[in-house]
């Protein structure tokens, strides 16, 4: 297992809509998310600035790349593209995190 951060931005003013899409994650989501190797999976917010952290464990044999192209992720993505910044192609844009400090 590895811990993955990356860095994603909200757009203003949408944080209660954020949560509630979140708190009503889509099933097949979840299950592509866990299947794809992913056992822990929490996302914060900075309000000050917008942006997103995102934290996750998952296997170090993970298939989270493969996803980009799944239709579950593809939609989700489209649902999610009012709300975030994205690319062209509704993708969150995203940076990755580098681990800095790690106490066990
Ligand atoms: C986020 C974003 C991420 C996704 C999570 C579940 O808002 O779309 O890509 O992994 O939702």
């Amino acid at each position: 297992m590895e811990k993955h951060a990356v860095r994603m931005r909200l757009k203003p003013g949408c944080t209660d809509e954020y949560k509630a899409r979140h708190d009503a994650i889509w099933p097949e989501l979840v299950a592509l998310l866990k299947q794809a190797g992913v056992e822990d999976y929490s996302i914060h917010l900075d309000a000050e600035t917008n942006f997103l952290f995102a934290v996750m464990w998952r296997r170090t044999d993970h298939g989270l790349d493969a996803l980009a192209d799944h239709p579950v992720m593809r939609r989700w993505w489209a649902m999610m593209a009012d709300i975030m910044e994205t690319h062209e192609d509704d993708a969150p844009l995203t940076a990755s995190l580098s681990t800095v400090f790690h106490m066990e």
